[in-house]
């Protein structure tokens, strides 16, 4: 959980598989606090800094990604992740503010970790380097089968997936199963919803247990 100091804030992570429903659920939700007159600060991994958007590029768009091992991929969704932790979330904490954000830790722990194979020690060790002490205090994971991920994906991104997405079917497999597995070791902080509902029946899921977690 965060720290005292920035206690007074709250702060939900969204996660799942590549066209999980994440972005149209974050959307609702935040309509949703907005009318209860909170402040929300709603962010993006990779991304939500100037840095953090460079980085991105890199990681998911840019020549100069291509053949990047693992490593570096893990230390440069760090490197975003941290500059975005001190400069954007703790300060919305420290306000008092709502922080969303789409992806945060968890999807280091899952993608580099579960599918490209790193050991979780080093993972964990970055990770928590990344983040100090700011744990969402709710995360939410969105899970849908790896073809219906695939599918929407393909629709969406139209024959320009991006550098992650072109991975195989058996990459998203893992994705998914170590969500889940996340799902079981960390039952107090990460809630799985079933992403094949209607996104009003996940939306009205996800409020009835933000409401209940969060006051
Ligand atoms: N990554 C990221 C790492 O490997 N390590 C890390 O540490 C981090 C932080 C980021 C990539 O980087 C990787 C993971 C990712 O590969 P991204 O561009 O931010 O990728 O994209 P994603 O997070 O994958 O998000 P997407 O935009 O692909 O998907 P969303 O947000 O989960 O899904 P959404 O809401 O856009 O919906 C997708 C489609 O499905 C429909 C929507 O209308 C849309 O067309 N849809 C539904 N259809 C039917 N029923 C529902 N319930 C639906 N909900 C949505």
């Amino acid at each position: 959980m965060p720290n005292l100091t920035i206690s007074s804030g709250r702060f939900i992570s969204f996660e799942g598989s590549e066209g999980s429903g994440k972005s149209t659920q974050i959307t609702r939700l935040i309509g949703r606090l907005r009318h209860a007159g909170r402040e929300i600060v709603s962010t993006r991994e990779p991304g939500g800094t100037d840095l953090g958007e460079r980085i991105r590029d890199i990681l998911l768009h840019k020549d100069e990604g291509q053949g990047m091992c693992p490593e570096s991929e893990l230390l440069l969704f760090a490197a975003a992740r941290a500059q975005l932790v001190r400069t954007v979330i703790i300060p919305a904490l420290q306000r008092g503010a709502i922080v969303i954000s789409d992806r945060y830790l968890d999807s280091s722990t899952v993608y580099q970790g579960a599918a490209r194979n790193l050991a979780p020690g080093p993972v964990a060790a970055v990770n928590g380097f990344a983040i100090g002490d700011v744990l969402p205090h709710l995360t939410v994971v969105i899970d849908v089968p790896t073809e219906v991920s695939l599918a929407r994906v393909r629709q969406r991104s139209a024959g320009q997936p991006d550098r992650i997405e072109r991975e195989d079917a058996p990459f998203f497999k893992k994705v998914r199963e170590a969500y889940l597995q996340l799902g079981r070791n960390w039952p107090q902080r990460v809630v799985i919803f079933d992403g094949t509902q209607s996104p009003d029946d996940i939306e009205n899921k996800i409020w009835a247990e933000v409401q209940k977690r969060l006051g």
